[in-house]
């Protein structure tokens, strides 16, 4: 079938991707693979995704950059040289854009297009996706590539939008350079993008208010330029380094220790948290096995990390306020920095505890609290993102029976392993709620995802299937599941976005799964050599044309 094809009975499409981040990208080659006719919807004016959209001071990934790449192709993982071993966001930008062009990939992707709604038709099994130009477009498979963390969070402040100087949000950002040289400055949240963006914005501003609602865990970056030894090594070994990865518990080259704190001696954890403090990054978390399950061991690693925040800010008032008691350290996303704890030893900065001194307002001028009022030049928003759920509850998709997405998640995202949802006929979310995603390296599990995607639709073409999806049961079972095993962690202990937490009114039920990205790669494979098993196929009737 070709685009444009004037048959109203055909789909002008095989195949719709909303998204054109890393998990959009993918979709799209490995479609065209197929011999599938796809386009691409995308909201921003090029590649990237969560990357185009998050330019604020300091945005750098938290997974090490040899690790947050494609490797589903050994010639771009070759080819391309990372510079540091932490990227940057412009890095990471040049980097999709390099891959968009090694694949050809934007000659199928329309930006500055908004996908506002889908709707499937029973009669034809087709959606029709309705974009911000006005236009409909019709297709078999819609593939929801929408990024995890890409509906900012303007929180609920009052008098937020009255704010007369310049105003920022971290996750839309302005394209712009902006310098805030000589500026007051006040920055709203202290979660990890704030973490990020603090000790650059302090090393601008005249002066800086971090008004601070929970203080964060945070364990140092050691960010640094990428050796050419490491580099080659890692080249090298590629395939093996892939390899433990994609089976490994979090999608990293170093697998969690699988050792309990409780097995070691006092001695011994504090050697092994010091070794991984001194290395830096998330591999803090994956010390030891229990970690996140054992409130005994995680009070351990908590310990250390609190100590070392009193020894490094030097006013012990101060210390004692970013020093985190309020939740077991990684039952919210564990921050990583560049410095942030030292920020608050120089003299141009403030934090503000909001808890002790509650944020009243924003006014004109700044923020008012219980207390005072702050001036500001400008702005920052560091509130997060309405994540996971909010951007695919923001479109109105309809699936059978006009059945809504957004009232059929009322009560908190159903999904059956994060793939496809009940009632949404070929219909898939890469990375949805459900699956590891967020929990993970998210380029492993994207990775898997936009694979197992493929091959359910080689699948369906061999064997002549029209429609695909969860079949009811399976979905609340594996719902189930994903809770079952978040419940035997520690995650109810942490007020995170993982969980809603952090929208008001959101239904606070974890969304991620947690059982690991190796065991759930098992799981899903093996649903796929079941012959989709947990899903209902359907074939086409007899009369029906194939699409492609
Ligand atoms: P996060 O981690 O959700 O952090 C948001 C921060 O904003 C956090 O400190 C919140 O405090 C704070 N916040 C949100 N609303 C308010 C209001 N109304 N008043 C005061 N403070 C508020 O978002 P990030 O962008 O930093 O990070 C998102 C992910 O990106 C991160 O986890 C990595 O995966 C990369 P709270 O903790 O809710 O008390």
């Amino acid at each position: 079938m070709t685009p444009g094809s004037t048959k109203v009975a055909e789909p002008e499409f095989d195949a719709l991707v909303v998204g054109a981040g890393f998990a959009g990208m993918y979709m799209l080659h490995r479609l065209r693979k197929l011999g599938m006719t796809a386009r691409v919807f995308e909201a921003g004016d090029g590649v990237g995704g969560t990357w185009f959209w998050n330019r604020y001071p300091g945005a750098r990934c938290d997974t090490e950059s040899v690790e947050y790449s494609y490797s589903f192709s050994d010639e771009i993982q070759q080819k391309w040289e990372w510079s540091e071993r932490y990227p940057t966001q412009p890095e990471i930008l040049r980097y999709a854009n390099w891959v968009a062009e090694q694949l050809d990939l934007k000659r199928d992707i329309l930006f500055s297009t908004r996908v506002n709604a889908a709707h499937f038709d029973e009669a034809s099994s087709q959606w029709t996706v309705t974009t911000s130009d006005g236009s409909t477009t019709r297709c078999r498979f819609l593939i929801m590539a929408t990024g995890c963390l890409s509906t900012a969070n303007l929180p609920d402040i009052p008098g937020v939008e009255t704010f007369a100087g310049s105003r920022f949000h971290t996750g839309n950002w302005p394209h712009e350079p902006f310098s805030f040289e000589g500026q007051v400055v006040g920055i709203i949240g202290t979660g990890s993008s704030a973490i990020q963006s603090i000790p650059i914005v302090a090393s601008q501003a005249k002066h800086l208010y971090i008004f601070q609602r929970t203080a964060n865990y945070s364990v140092p970056a050691h960010n640094g330029p990428l050796e050419p030894e490491r580099l080659d090594e890692i080249k090298t070994n590629y395939h093996d380094y892939r390899h433990r990865a994609r089976h490994s518990r979090r999608g990293y080259f170093e697998d969690t220790n699988p050792v309990s704190a409780h097995q070691v001696s006092e001695d011994e954890r504090r050697r092994e948290f010091e070794r991984r403090w001194q290395f830096g990054g998330l591999g803090f978390i994956a010390s030891y096995n229990d970690l996140l399950s054992d409130e005994a061991a995680n009070e351990h690693a908590a310990e250390f990390v609190r100590n070392r925040i009193r020894e490094i800010v030097e006013d012990p008032e101060t210390a004692e306020k970013l020093v985190p008691y309020s939740y077991p350290i990684g039952t919210k996303r564990l921050c990583i920095d560049s410095g942030y704890y030292e920020t608050f030893n120089q003299p141009n900065v403030t934090l503000i505890d909001a808890r002790d001194e509650p944020i009243v307002e924003v006014t004109e001028r700044g923020i008012r609290t219980s207390e005072t009022e702050y001036n500001v030049d400008s702005l920052i928003l560091a509130t997060g993102f309405d994540a996971m759920t909010g951007t695919l509850k923001r479109i109105d998709i309809r699936g059978r029976n006009g059945l809504e997405l957004r009232s059929y998640w009322e009560d908190g995202p159903v999904s059956y392993l994060g793939l496809g949802v009940s009632g949404f006929p070929n219909m898939f979310t890469i990375t949805g709620p459900g699956s590891p995603s967020v929990l993970s390296n998210m380029m492993v599990s994207i990775e898997q995802h936009v694979e197992w995607i493929a091959d359910c639709l080689e699948y369906l073409q061999a064997n002549s299937i029209e429609t695909i999806e969860p079949d009811a049961e399976a979905e609340a079972e594996w719902t189930r599941h994903v809770i079952e095993v978040a419940d035997g962690m520690l995650f109810s202990k942490g007020n995170s976005w993982w969980k809603g937490a952090n929208i008001e009114g959101k239904p606070t039920v974890f969304m991620p799964y947690a059982g690991g990205v190796g065991r759930y790669r098992s799981i899903c494979d093996d649903v796929a050599a079941n012959s989709y098993s947990g899903f209902d196929l359907s074939k086409a009737p007899a009369s029906a044309s194939s699409t492609s």
